[in-house]
């Protein structure tokens, strides 16, 4: 079943479908360029940096920069926040219905060695950003009316929950059409798989080092089973993983940059990615807290994320509990 009309038989808001159809566009577009490789200079740097310092890549640029042109195209989106952007791009249509977040270009360390990258979209209600302006975009991740993801890998694969259940659809290039290939994943409760940049360990909260010391003990520790360990340094290929095969993603709270809550983006990263996870019945929290609950109060605020199978995400919400010093996820 071809994407639109999956859309049409699933969503009576023809908007939100049009938005929908625009960020499959996008996404085609995007993958085109990316398997042009060094042909299209995709693993050329930038001078430039964006808000979060970080060096941007030319395709972070390109893919930015066709996202916010499909987005404008629909006209019922009113204004974009983009992690290569340091405020909001408010478009013509003020009044339109939806507001977008977005990292258009997820995982982009991965391009100079032709790994996985990918886009991640949250989809919000426009509240009033022709007089509250950035403000608007502050909204708990709960509030959001749609999440998606695309994954540029051997197949160009979008992600997509409407509220109603997390969908897969694979691009089928010749027909330039996003199929229908999984419909309604679901998590397994239970894994024996994390992802976790371990290099940062020395600087984790004695919860988080106590979790993954007994799954590195594995059967001859507390938890009686062994455990594996995969990291991608692509959200949304490790995610991706997880909604696949099951398994957890950590990126917790470190003392490396003590000032800062997190590594992640809650606006278009924490947030997408946990209502993606949340309509596949798994979990996501800050440590404490379910991300989806939590107020925002800047555009690129940090948080720790915690994500995947429901049984692994309550023990580690335990064992923060029980480690009361550690810190919440407000900047
Ligand atoms: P960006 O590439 O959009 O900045 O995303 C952040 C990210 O690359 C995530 O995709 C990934 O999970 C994480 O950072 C990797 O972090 P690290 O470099 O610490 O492994």
């Amino acid at each position: 079943m071809q994407l639109e009309v999956f859309l049409e038989k699933v969503s009576v808001n023809h908007g939100l479908n049009v938005l929908v159809s625009h960020l499959a566009q996008a996404g085609i577009e995007i993958a085109a360029l990316i398997r042009q490789g060094a042909l299209q200079g995709v693993t050329e740097k930038m001078t430039s940096t964006n808000v979060q310092g970080e060096t941007q890549m030319k395709l972070d640029i390109r893919s930015h920069e066709l996202a916010v042109a499909q987005l404008r195209a629909s006209a019922v989106v009113a204004g974009v926040l983009s992690e290569e952007e340091d405020h909001p791009v408010l478009f013509e249509t003020l009044d339109a219905p939806f507001l977008v977040s977005m990292d258009p270009l997820d995982g982009s360390s991965n391009l100079a060695i032709n790994g996985v990258v990918g886009s991640i979209f949250s989809v919000l209600p426009n509240i009033g950003v022709s007089t509250l302006g950035e403000q608007a975009f502050l909204q708990p991740g709960q509030d959001q009316r749609a999440a998606a993801y695309l994954m540029y890998g051997p197949a160009t694969l979008m992600v997509l929950t409407l509220g109603q259940g997390t969908h897969v659809f694979t691009l089928d290039h010749d027909s330039n059409t996003f199929m229908l290939t999984q419909q309604t994943v679901q998590i397994a409760e239970e894994t024996s798989e994390f992802a976790i940049n371990a290099s940062n360990q020395r600087y984790w909260a004695p919860a988080m080092q106590r979790y993954i010391s007994e799954c590195l003990q594995g059967a001859d520790g507390p938890r009686g089973r062994d455990f594996n360990m995969r990291w991608c340094a692509s959200m949304v290929m490790d995610v991706h993983r997880i909604l696949t095969r099951g398994g957890v993603f950590l990126y917790p709270h470190d003392r490396k940059q003590p000032v800062r809550a997190g590594r992640l983006r809650l606006l278009y990263e924490a947030n997408p990615m946990s209502l993606l996870v949340s309509q596949a019945g798994g979990e996501s929290i800050d440590g404490k807290q379910p991300i989806l609950a939590i107020q925002p109060d800047s555009c690129h605020q940090r948080v720790p994320v915690l994500l995947g199978a429901k049984q692994e995400i309550q023990r580690l919400r335990e064992y923060h509990w029980q480690d009361s010093d550690h810190p919440q996820a407000t900047d």
